[in-house]
């Protein structure tokens, strides 16, 4: 039997048992140095474009979710501006004409504080949304991500944001390790990469949800209107 405060959401592959009270919103990464024209990612030749089209369908789900009065955690990869956190193999990693800690086209790049650094405007977290600054591609690695969901009674993720095969798929595969379902929304997560989307994505549904489900925002939002 399923509780009624469970809602079944179309997902791959197969449907997501969605337990609003004990789901958290998760919303990788989206920082102005990834997703903004002339930020760090589009100057290592990356097209932004192929991660702005998940701004919109992350500002419908995100107001959704609000409205429903459900947690909303938002994260941003960077370091510490005396980057002793930064592992040395990250700092040089790349051999590009600019590094982390480099000053870039908006501040030092992926640095806490640094205007690239932060979110996106039409994504900024509201008062009182945790933000987790994270070192690492996965949001678990040495943050309290895991400590603040406990305490939100939290055993399930609704993922969002970028890069899919990155951040986002590490993030998956350690809350998976941890025991959180995962629902991983397609329109609201991006790549620089066509293939890497596609790809990112079946590995996460692969062999029965082998670290989480795949769905679209407008089923969420749609579960979120049936109360
Ligand atoms: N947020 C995130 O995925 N950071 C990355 O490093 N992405 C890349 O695509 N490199």
């Amino acid at each position: 039997m399923v509780p009624d405060k469970v809602k079944i959401v179309e997902a791959e592959p197969y449907p997501f048992e969605f337990d609003p009270e004990h789901c958290a919103l998760l919303i990788i990464d989206m920082q102005r140095d990834f997703l903004e024209p002339g930020g760090f990612g589009e100057m290592l030749g990356n097209d932004v474009g192929q991660l702005r089209r998940t701004i919109e369908p992350n500002k419908k789900l995100l107001a959704a979710w609000r409205a429903a009065g459900l947690l909303t955690i938002h994260t941003r990869e960077g370091h510490r501006p005396d980057m002793a956190d930064l592992p040395p193999a990250k700092r040089i990693r790349g051999r590009g004409k600019k590094n982390i800690g480099d000053v870039g086209p908006m501040g030092r790049i992926l640095i806490r504080g640094e205007k690239g650094h932060d979110i996106i405007p039409e994504l900024y977290p509201a008062k009182g949304e945790p933000v987790i600054d994270k070192p690492g591609k996965g949001a678990f690695h040495a943050t309290d991500l895991a400590t603040i969901l406990q305490y939100h009674g939290i055993r399930q993720l609704v993922v969002t944001g970028v890069t899919t095969e990155v951040c986002v798929n590490t993030t998956v595969r350690e809350a998976n390790d941890r025991g959180f379902d995962c629902l991983v929304l397609e329109d609201c997560v991006g790549s620089y990469f066509p293939e890497f989307q596609k790809m990112g994505l079946e590995m996460i549904k692969a062999q029965g949800a082998i670290f989480g489900w795949v769905g679209s925002s407008a089923a969420v939002i749609k579960a979120l209107g049936k109360s």
